[in-house]
């Protein structure tokens, strides 16, 4: 970091307060990870100087040989560690992920059933103050109350009522294996195509400890910085390439033959310019890491610390939506301690443990307020912490949050969050301070 210390001291030292809120604090939140220094240097890099519209071999742009290489790389990576036919790497975000998964398979106005976003889904699978809400007819499904999973027989009812042209499978706040192979059932009665979004369970699908969505899904949307850990940026998949069904007028090429050229084309020039191709080769970088088998070890340890850190704050009282997990994810109905979701955040955040508030299954609260908190195990879980260190994480959670305005006690627990986390060090390499 001596450049920008030097060059720009005002930056360096927001920088340098984020590195040491990162190193000192107990990240709990479900979508947030550490890279490995490798995929820093990666993002970092020379490629954040190029333009590479296009794709390999077709760009808009000269100079694109070394791009073109780390593309390659990327996308042969990615198809290696999913079994996929067909990746598209370029997406900026899952978000952009999804909006050129939707274009391609939907017109505006078609009818899609997603989770409903307070049940676990997510702003594009139809918000109606996302651009998914606003173009296309979402009709939302829901989990059960008493089970707090995927109500599959609601599904089965909107598909038949609504005949939708696609189904979304997947969300941000969902505890459980996504069943793509009951989707697919429901999808195939209806003829509707099933995507899949698997932004937060990717890592613990590519390595086998989640099931996988490539052989029951029409196309798979993902980003690659939760569990995956890589890059902050998005990913399209289609475990087989199929005929443009459609006709379809690509934007600018014309009529295209398959249905890879069509989110192709849609990705760029549909809905993105130039691709970034410093996070690209960064992504690159992160799949070789999850190819090896350091990485299983990895995803398995990050469910069985979120199974130990469920157990043992169902074991103080607390309502885990749907009893546990099956994931890296725990959603917290915290409506029996008398605490917001809100306040719980805040006091939670005073002591230097990490969450975001959470609307939980039919919650009475809005979204600012919450009744809930979600939280994961990716990044603790990176920094090497195993069972022993969720039940302590479990213990000082409760302290707080049954004593919330204690303020004395919340710097107590500061103190011992300082204390773990220095036994588990962050990227002690790259800062000497
Ligand atoms: N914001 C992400 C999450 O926290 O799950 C989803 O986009």
């Amino acid at each position: 970091m001596t450049f920008l210390q030097n060059s720009d001291s005002t930056i360096y030292e927001i920088l340098h307060s984020e590195y040491v809120r990162e190193r000192d604090t107990l990240e709990l939140i479900a979508s947030e990870n550490f890279t490995s220094p490798s995929v820093m240097e990666a993002a970092g890099g020379v490629m954040t100087n190029k333009y590479a519209e296009g794709y390999p071999g077709k760009r808009y742009y000269g100079g694109c040989d070394h791009v073109d290489e780390a593309e390659i790389l990327a996308r042969e990576r990615a198809k290696t560690l999913f079994g996929a036919e067909y990746v598209n790497v370029q997406p900026h975000s899952g978000s952009q992920a999804n909006m050129a998964a939707l274009m391609t398979f939907l017109n505006t106005g078609d009818t899609v059933l997603g989770l409903d976003l307070s049940h676990g889904g997510h702003l594009t699978h139809g918000s109606s103050v996302n651009f998914s809400g606003q173009l296309y007819n979402f009709v939302s499904y829901h989990v059960l109350e008493e089970t707090g999973r995927v109500d599959f027989k609601e599904v089965m009812e909107l598909a038949k009522e609504h005949k939708p042209k696609l189904i979304i499978c997947g969300g941000s706040a969902y505890p459980r294996f996504i069943e793509f192979d009951k989707f697919r059932e429901i999808a195939d009665k209806t003829g509707s195509f099933l995507m899949a979004d698997i932004a937060h369970p990717a890592g613990l699908i590519a390595s086998g400890v989640h099931p996988s969505p490539i052989s029951f899904c029409d196309v798979i949307t993902t980003t690659t910085h939760k569990t995956l850990r890589g890059p902050r940026g998005g990913m399209i998949m289609m475990g087989k390439d199929g005929e443009n069904p459609w006709n379809k007028i690509a934007p600018k090429s014309g009529r295209v033959k398959n249905i890879s050229e069509l989110i192709d084309s849609m990705v760029m020039p549909g809905i993105q310019g130039g691709p970034l191709m410093h996070i690209i080769s960064a992504k690159a970088v992160a799949f070789a890491e999850a190819l090896r088998p350091s990485f299983k070890v990895y995803t398995k340890q990050i469910v069985a610390n979120a199974k130990t850190l469920a157990s043992t704050l169902t074991s103080k009282g607390y309502k885990i939506i749907s009893g546990g997990t099956d994931t890296h994810v725990i959603l917290i109905d915290l409506t029996n301690k008398n605490i917001t979701g809100k306040s719980a955040e805040n006091c939670l955040e005073k002591a230097g443990i990490t969450v975001n508030k959470n609307m939980v299954p039919f919650d009475k609260k809005s979204p600012f307020i919450t009744s809930g908190i979600r939280v994961g195990t990716p990044a603790v879980t990176t920094r090497g912490m195993k069972e022993a260190q969720m039940e302590i994480i479990a213990e000082m959670i409760d302290s707080i949050i049954i004593d919330f305005e204690n303020d004395k006690k919340i710097n107590n627990i500061k103190n011992q969050v300082k204390e773990l986390c220095n036994d588990y060090p962050l990227y002690k390499d790259l800062f000497t301070t």
